[in-house]
This record gives structure tokens, sequence and C-alpha cells, in this order.
């Protein structure tokens, strides 16, 4: 007894230590009843932390008296004449969206800004209740009438807290101190080719759920089978040894399970009539989920993918990859994508340059713009910002990396349009990185062994032959490599004289290739940063790749012109990198028609 005590100390101290990562995922929470806290916010900027360190750098949150910060007693410090702040006369920010966007003097900020914001609820007493954020860059401390609920770290991924004893009826506010200072062991690193967009950039909401409810579920067709869909669903709350059933009504599936003592079940079900998920067609089906007292739906597609020697195989049929890379960024705005609207317009592009695929580069994107491209019919290379140098030995560095690929993970092993789980991107070859990066691997085949694991290799060039050997590729589904023939090696008019030669027998996916133009320049092809300079490397590039036994796609880079602080010449780019196919205007570059024309033509032989 005494020793299955101190095992359960254990657990929970050492759950607790790791609480900035690993907390547990919830998908489709759109589909929840809930109250946005998307809207105005107010902040404060805090350039010392001083609304959380006192003048001897001690947290108050580790104060003997608990008070202080921000966010403690937030009312009382108001009324008296001491306070130096009143967060209710600040000014206010959106949220959804980045703080650099929304006003000038914020655009090149990087460090602690606080947000609060007031709501009301009347919580009903059979409920439970949730605050979740769907990102907050990068380390966010989180307050509910001014106590403390968590700290989570990663820029990019979901993370809530239970807040069913901290809310009280009628008035609320919850105050988020948002931290984007750039540190070396963390997820991404220092060094990045694009902006450090701080703040709350994705949605806020509070969501309730039965006191036993849908924790989590996976509804997909099982590896390589294109008759049985598989999976779990999975319970949560007091009484989770309950009756659920499972329904696809328009594939007249209705299943009926009892969740073990754990409140999960795994099903197995033969299926037939399936409408496969293609780019072509996207079709998706309804999906219910219900137990004894609470019910989900969601849409979800199905079709199988795999890899046969150098061919990517889609629902049975070889398949070209005609790709573009994106970031979450809205060019018009200088900031990341705020709404559906800003997704769909980014995919309205990509679709109009005759993508069937795109790569979501290079950290987990919003869960709306996966089910957007699920919607749409795009393949998607999903990626955690594994990128670059990062601090290869620290095992809290690799926790966190491993953390923020499992929540993406977990967040969409039920889109159909996710095909390959990226594990990072140009990261220079050694033992360690190799190690890191190989775990990272496994950790992906062992939460999904449905999908490709990929990652952006680099290559080397020797006289006019560009060889792709890092060994990392052993473990990996696709040959996937960044190459810049034409940018920042050799000259455009040279590429067709260069061949490749690629270790591996596995699909060929070109993950970057490109060149910066200024959008509206025009000069003669050798002129730098002109339309037909990047036109050229295109055109060239093309023919190039075209050679390599086994292509099977590419995702050029770059869609739109996005914002970068690496990105300063005062004529041409002015911290934007100009590799776009648009401008950061929304105006097409000459390339953009020259890859356009490739996929229009481009046929599997
Ligand atoms: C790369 C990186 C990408 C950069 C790009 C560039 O290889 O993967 O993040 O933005 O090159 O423009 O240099």
């Amino acid at each position: 007894m005494n020793l299955l005590r101190i095992l359960w100390a254990l657990v929970i101290v050492t759950t607790m230590s790791y609480s900035c990562f690993s907390q547990k995922t919830f998908q489709n929470i759109s589909s929840r009843n809930g109250i946005s806290l998307n809207g105005t916010w107010n902040y404060i900027i805090d350039p010392y932390q001083m609304g959380y360190l006192d003048y001897r750098l001690k947290p108050f949150d580790e104060s003997a008296t608990g008070k202080g910060g921000f966010y403690e007693n937030l009312n009382n410090l108001e009324k008296s004449e001491r306070a130096e702040y009143n967060f209710n006369h600040e000014p206010t920010l959106e949220v959804p969206g980045d703080w650099n966007s929304q006003d000038e003097k914020l655009e090149f900020y990087e460090g602690t800004l606080w947000y609060k914001r007031d709501f009301t609820i009347a919580p009903e007493t059979d409920k439970r209740y949730f605050l979740h954020f769907g990102a907050v860059n990068y380390e966010s401390h989180i307050y509910l009438n001014g106590k403390k609920l968590g700290v989570h770290k990663g820029g990019f991924t979901p993370f809530q807290f239970e807040i069913t004893h901290a809310l009280v009826m009628g008035d609320n506010f919850v105050v988020v101190m948002v931290d984007n200072t750039r540190k070396k062991d963390e997820i991404p690193t220092i060094n990045t080719d694009w902006w450090n967009y701080g703040g709350i950039t994705r949605d806020v909401t509070i969501f309730s759920t039965p006191k036993s409810f849908i924790s989590d579920y996976r509804v997909q067709l099982a590896k390589n089978k294109t008759h049985t869909i598989e999976g779990y669903i999975q319970l949560e709350g007091n009484n989770t040894k309950e009756a659920v059933n499972l329904e696809i009504p328009e594939l007249n599936i209705k299943a009926s399970y009892n969740t073990d003592e754990n409140g999960m079940v795994k099903f197995n079900i033969p299926v037939s009539g399936i409408n496969y998920w293609s780019p072509e067609t996207p079709k998706l089906y309804k999906v219910i989920i219900s137990s004894e007292s609470d019910e989900i739906s969601d849409n979800i597609g199905f079709r199988t993918i795999a890899t046969q020697g150098k061919d990517i195989i889609l629902n049975g049929k070889s398949i070209f990859l005609k790709g573009i890379s994106v970031h979450d960024e809205n060019p018009l705005l200088g900031g990341r994508l705020r709404s559906e609207g800003d997704m769909r317009m980014i995919l309205n592009w990509a679709k109009e340059l005759g993508c069937n695929y795109i790569r979501l580069a290079h950290y987990t994107h919003n869960e709306r713009m996966l089910r957007l491209c699920d919607e749409v019919g795009l393949l998607v290379w999903a990626e955690v910002p594994v990128y670059w140098t990062i601090s290869w030995t620290n095992p809290e560095t690799y926790k966190n990396a491993e953390n923020q690929l499992s929540v993406g993970i977990e967040r969409d092993k039920n889109r159909s349009s996710i095909i390959i789980w990226s594990v990072g991107n140009e990261t220079p070859v050694s033992a360690v990185r190799n190690d890191f990066m190989g775990k990272l691997v496994n950790t992906v085949r062992s939460l999904d062994d449905t999908r490709l694991v990929a990652a952006a290799l680099e290559v080397e060039r020797h006289g006019y032959t560009v060889t792709v050997d890092d060994e990392l590729g052993e473990k990996l589904d696709l040959a996937s490599f960044n190459e810049y023939g034409g940018w920042y090696w050799s000259n455009a008019k040279e590429l067709p004289k260069y061949s490749f030669e690629i270790k591996f027998n596995k699909p060929v996916v070109i993950s970057e290739f490109g060149a910066g133009a200024l959008g509206g320049f025009h000069a003669d092809e050798d002129t730098m940063w002109s339309e037909e300079y990047q036109e050229l490397i295109y055109i060239n590039q093309l023919e190039m790749l075209d050679k390599i036994d086994g292509l099977r796609g590419m995702t050029p880079w770059i869609l739109v012109d996005f914002k970068s602080p690496r990105r300063q010449h005062p004529v041409y780019q002015n911290f934007w990198n100009r590799k776009g196919l648009l401008s950061n205007t929304g105006k097409k570059k000459k390339a953009f028609f020259t890859l356009q024309d490739y996929y229009k033509n481009k046929f599997l032989d």
C-alpha cells in the first residue's frame, strides 16, 4: 500500500514537472458547446516582466503571500493609488491575432505582454468546463480570476485547462502572460527564417462537457486496408465504463460497444461502398460518436496512403504530388492567419496553381486549416518546428519537440488530408542529431502507422552531381530534400547540367526549391530579384528535377512572400522573404504561371 502511494506520488510529480508540455489534447472542440473568448482584449507591454517578478526578481507566483503581479487581486489593486497599471484603461488587441501586426510599435517586439479579458458565464453544476487556446506564442502563463491555472510552452500547439472549479457565477476574468523571447534550447530555437509573431494567435474558447464525456476518438481506415475502419473511443469522467455508439449513416454503420474500466474501447469494422477521399473527390462522411451522456460529431474522409518502391500510392493508385509550401501568415496583413477567410485565400491560390498537395511549413498549423484541406481536397505535409540547428543534446529540448509533434498528431489524426508527418527541416547531420530525429521518427510510427514519415533533408554537391545520402533517410518513407540551385548555389543557366544521385530507393519529393523576386520588378533574366530571374530558375529547376528517377512530387518555396527579420535588403526585401510566387500584395509573379503550366501538364507515365 505504501509502495503504491509512493509510486502514485511519483507519477503525479513527474506529470506536474512536465505539465508545461504534456497535457491532454482535445480535437474538434468547435463542435462542443462553448463560448468564444475571441475579440477585444486589453494588454500591457511588460519588457521588464514587472507584472511577474518582484524587485528581487522573484516570481510573485512564489511569494509568501502569493499576492502581486498583474493578475492577482486585479480589481483591488486597480483601486489602490499605488497601482502603476490599469488593465481596463490599457489599449486593446484583437484575439486571435499576433501583436506584431496590430500596432506599429509592436512590430519588432519580442518579450512579455499581458492580456486580459472579462467575461460572464452561468456555469451549470452538472457540467465540466475547459479553457482552450488554439495557440499562444511562445510561453504562456494563464490566470483565471487571479489564480494561476498553469504554464504552456510551444507557439503552435493547442492546450487547455479544466476550470470547472475556478469559474464563478457571473463576472470572471482571464489574464494571460505571453513571452515570445527566443531561446536557444526551445523548439524552434533562436534562429529561423520567419517572423516570431507573439501573442494569442489562435481561438480562445471555453467549452463545456458532461461530467463523463468523449475525450478522444480515432476513426480511420486501418493501415493499407481499404475495407476496414478501425480506431478507438476514449471516455473521461466519473463513470468511465459505459455503452458507446459509433454511427456513419451514409455507410450504414451503426455499432455499439462497452468501454473498459479505463473508459476505452477499440474497434474494427468491415466496410464496403466507401467513396474514398482524394483531391479529386474530397468526400467527407458524417461520423457520430455518442456515450450515455455525451455526443460529438465529425466529418471524416477515408483513404489509404503508402509507398511502394519509388511510388506513392493513394487509394491503390500511384500519384504525383503537385504541391507548394506555405507559412501560417496572411501577407496582406503581415501577420498570422486569423480567420477562415484568411485561410481560404491561401488555399484558393494553391488550387489556382493546380496543386493537389501543400506543405504546411514549418510548424503545426491551425486545426481549421487542416479541416479546410480535408474539405477542398489538398493532401498535406505537416511539420514540427525542429528547424536548423537546435540543442540536440538537451533532454528537455527533445521532450519539447516530441511533445509538439505528438500533440499535432493527436489533434489531427482524423484528418484525411494529412498524409505525411515531417520531423524537421534542414537539420545538420551529426550523430546527436541523427539520434534525436531518429527518436522522433519512432514516436510518429508508434502514434500513427497509417501515414508516411519524412523530413526535409539537405543535399551535397560534387561537380555537377547533387547527392542525397543523409543516413536519417534510411528511417524515412520519402527521399525529401531542399535544394536551392540557381539561387544559393550555381547559376540558373547551369541547372540543366546537374544530375542527382539519391541513395534511397524511395519516392523523391522535393520539399523546397525557389528564388526571390520583387513582384512588379521586371528586367532581363540575368538580373537578380526580377520576376524574369525567378522565372528562369523555375524553368530550369523543373527541367533538372524532371530527370530524377522516382520524382513523385514537390513543394517549391513558397506560395506567397512572407515576413522575415533576416531579409533586410532595403530595395528588394524590406523584411520580406521574396521567394513567393505571389507578392505580399497578392499579385502573381511570372513564375506562378511557369509552375501552373508544369502542373497542368504533369502526369505520371
Ligand atoms: C530554406 C528554409 C526556409 C527558408 C528558405 C529560404 O531552406 O527551409 O525556411 O525560408 O530556405 O528562403 O532561404
